[in-house]
C-alpha cells in the first residue's frame, strides 16, 4: 500500500535542494526528521502517526506540508491538495479523510459512525470519499502559502495557488458564514476535537453539560494501538461525551443552521489561526493578481474580534468564551497564547502576553524550554495527560514564530534550540512533558518531524520587525500589507 514516489519528484527530491545532509548544528537530525515523513506518507498524503492515527487529519497535514515543501514541493502541494479533495460542497474540510485501505476497526471513530456520505448528503459531502463531519483548526491557507514560497515557479507551473484559492474562500466562507454561533464574528468549535486540543481543561466546564454517551455504545481503539501510556489519553467519561456530541451533530445532517448547540465555544487559537490564514489568503489572491481587501478587511475584524470578545487583560491572555453560557472559560490554556501569531495586536496586549509567555502560569526558560499546553499552576496541571500539561510541537512552532514576530528574539531562538532538542530525544514524540522534555504519545509523530525540518530550515532567520505592533486606538486600515507572518522569514529558505 506504501508508495514513496509521485510522478515528477524526483527532480523535487534531491540532497542539494532539500539539505537533507547531515547539519553540524544538529547532525542527522534532519534525515531522521525526513525518514519520520517519508514512512509516514501513503502515497498521496501523510498519516500523523502509523499507530496511533492512520487516516488523514486536517491540521496534521497543513503542518506536514509546511516540513515536506523542505523534501519535495511537489509532495508538500499534493498533502494539501488531497486533503482539499474531500471538502464538503458547503466549503467545510473535513477534520479526517479516511484511507478505504485501512481496516474500519483501526480508528475510532471511523467512517462508520460519521456516515458522511449519507448523513452530510445535504451538506454537500463528497460521495466518494468517507470522512468525518467536523473540522480542525484553519491553519490550511497559511501552509499553501508557505508551500508556494518554497519554489514559487514550480508551484506556478502546476497552477497550485490557483487550485487551492477558491478551495481556500470556501473554506474560510464556511467559517465566517455558518460557524458564527454567537453571531459576534468570531467562530465557534461545536467539538472539543475541532480544537485540535481535544482534552484541554478549557472543555471541562462546557462539556459538564453534555450526557456522556453509555459506555458500552461504542469501542475505543486509542487505548490498544496507540503506544504510548494509556493514563495519559482522555477518560472514558470524556469520551462519552465526545461520542454524544458528534452523534447529536450527525443526526442533524451536519446542519449548522439547525442544531441546538450543546457545545459551542470560541477558542481563541481557532480564531487566531483563521485570522492569520486570512492574511495569507490575501497574499495567494495577490500572487494571483486579485485583490487582496477583502480579506485583509476580514482579517482585521477577526483580529478586533479576538480582542473585544477573548482578551482577559486580568489573565494576561486570551481566554475561551463558552458561547452557550455566554461567559469566558476562567482556565489558562496555550490556545490563548497562540493569537501572538496574528499581526497588528495592540501594544499593551502583546506586553501582557510576552509577560504571560515567561510568568509562572506558563514559565518559559525558567521551568520550561517549551511552552505547556495547560498553566503550570492549573487545578488540571498533569505533565503527561494529553492537552492538560505537556508541550506539542506544532503548538511551540507557532509561539516561536509568534515570539519572533513580536521583537522577542532571545525567547525564541530559545525555544527553537529547545523544540530541536526535543524532538530529537524523544524520537520525534507526539507530546512531551514541558519541564523535563520526557516523550509521550506516539513516537514518530509527523507534524513534530514537519516543524523540526521547518526550524532547521532557517536557523538564524532574520528579525521580523515589531512594526506592526499597533495601540488599540491606531489599528492598520485594510490595505495591501503581507503580514511578516505569512512573508518574512521564507525568503530564508
Ligand atoms: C488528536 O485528536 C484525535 C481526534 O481528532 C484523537 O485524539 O483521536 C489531537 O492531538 C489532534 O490535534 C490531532 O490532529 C489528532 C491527530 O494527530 O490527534
Amino acid at each position: 500500500m506504501t508508495q514513496t514516489v509521485i510522478p515528477g519528484e524526483p527532480a523535487h527530491f534531491t540532497p542539494a535542494r532539500t539539505g537533507l545532509s547531515d547539519s553540524g548544528v544538529r547532525p542527522g537530525l534532519r534525515g531522521a526528521a525526513a525518514r519520520v515523513l517519508l514512512a509516514n506518507w501513503t502515497g498521496a498524503s501523510t498519516v500523523p502517526s502509523r499507530t496511533l492515527y492512520p487516516h488523514q487529519w486536517s491540521w496534521d497535514s497543513a503542518f506536514i506540508a509546511i516540513g515536506l515543501r523542505h523534501l519535495s514541493a511537489l509532495r508538500a502541494q499534493r498533502e494539501l491538495e488531497t486533503l482539499c479533495e474531500a471538502q464538503w460542497a458547503d466549503g467545510r474540510i473535513p477534520h479526517i479523510v479516511y484511507n478505504p485501505a485501512v481496516p474500519a476497526d483501526a480508528y475510532f471513530p471511523g467512517p462508520g459512525f460519521w456516515r458522511s456520505r449519507k448523513a452530510g448528503a445535504r451538506a454537500g459531502a463528497p460521495t466518494g470519499i468517507d470522512t468525518s463531519g467536523i473540522v480542525q483548526p484553519p491553519v490550511h491557507a497559511l501552509a499553501a502559502w508557505l508551500v508556494h514560497q518554497s519554489d514559487p515557479e514550480h508551484s506556478a507551473q502546476r497552477g497550485f495557488l490557483a487550485r487551492m484559492y477558491p478551495r481556500l474562500v470556501a473554506w474560510h466562507g464556511y467559517l465566517a458564514d455558518r460557524r458564527d454561533v454567537a453571531g459576534q464574528g468570531l467562530a465557534s468549535v461545536v467539538h472539543p476535537w475541532e480544537s485540535g486540543m481535544d482534552n484541554s481543561p478549557c472543555w471541562d466546564g462546557p462539556l459538564a453539560r453534555v450526557e456522556p454517551a453509555p459506555a458500552g455504545s461504542f469501542r475505543r481503539v486509542d487505548l490498544t494501538q496507540g503506544g504510548g501510556d494509556l493514563a495519559d489519553r482522555p477518560t472514558d467519561e470524556d469520551y462519552g461525551r465526545y461520542v454524544r456530541l458528534a452523534t447529536h451533530y450527525r443526526d442533524h445532517e451536519y446542519d449548522d443552521a439547525d442544531m441546538p448547540a450543546l457545545f459551542a465555544v470560541e477558542d481563541p487559537a481557532f480564531n487566531a489561526l483563521f485570522a492569520v490564514s486570512e492574511h495569507a489568503l490575501a497574499a495567494i489572491a495577490q500572487a494571483l493578481g486579485r485583490s487582496p481587501v477583502p480579506h485583509l478587511a476580514r482579517a482585521r475584524a477577526l483580529t478586533e474580534a479576538l480582542v473585544d470578545r477573548l482578551w482577559q487583560p486580568a489573565a494576561g491572555m486570551f481566554l475561551g468564551r463558552d458561547v452557550v453560557a455566554d461567559a469566558l472559560v476562567e482556565e489558562r490554556t496555550v490556545a490563548g497564547l497562540v493569537p501572538l501569531l496574528v499581526p497588528d495586536l495592540p501594544t499593551d496586549v502583546v506586553d501582557a502576553l510576552l509577560a504571560t509567555v515567561r510568568g509562572r502560569h506558563f514559565s518559559l526558560g525558567d521551568q520550561t524550554t517549551l511552552v505547556p499546553s495547560y498553566d503550570l499552576l492549573g487545578a488540571a496541571y498533569d505533565g503527561s495527560r494529553y492537552w492538560r500539561g505537556p508541550a506539542w510541537f506544532n503548538i511551540n512552532w507557532m509561539l516561536e514564530r509568534g515570539l519572533r514576530q513580536y521583537g522577542a528574539q532571545g525567547s525564541a531562538d530559545a525555544l527553537a534550540a529547545a523544540m530541536l532538542t526535543a524532538s530529537a530525544a524523544s524520537g520525534f514524540a507526539e507530546y512531551v512533558d514541558a519541564r523535563t522534555g520526557a516523550a509521550h504519545g506516539s513516537a514518530g509523530f509527523s507534524w513534530t518531524a514537519a516543524v523540526t525540518l521547518d526550524v532547521l530550515a532557517r536557523p538564524g532567520v532574520p528579525a521580523v520587525t515589531a512594526a506592526g505592533r499597533r495601540t488599540r486606538t491606531s489599528r492598520t486600515p485594510a490595505s495591501t500589507h503581507v503580514p511578516d507572518t505569512a512573508r518574512g522569514p521564507e525568503t530564508a529558505c
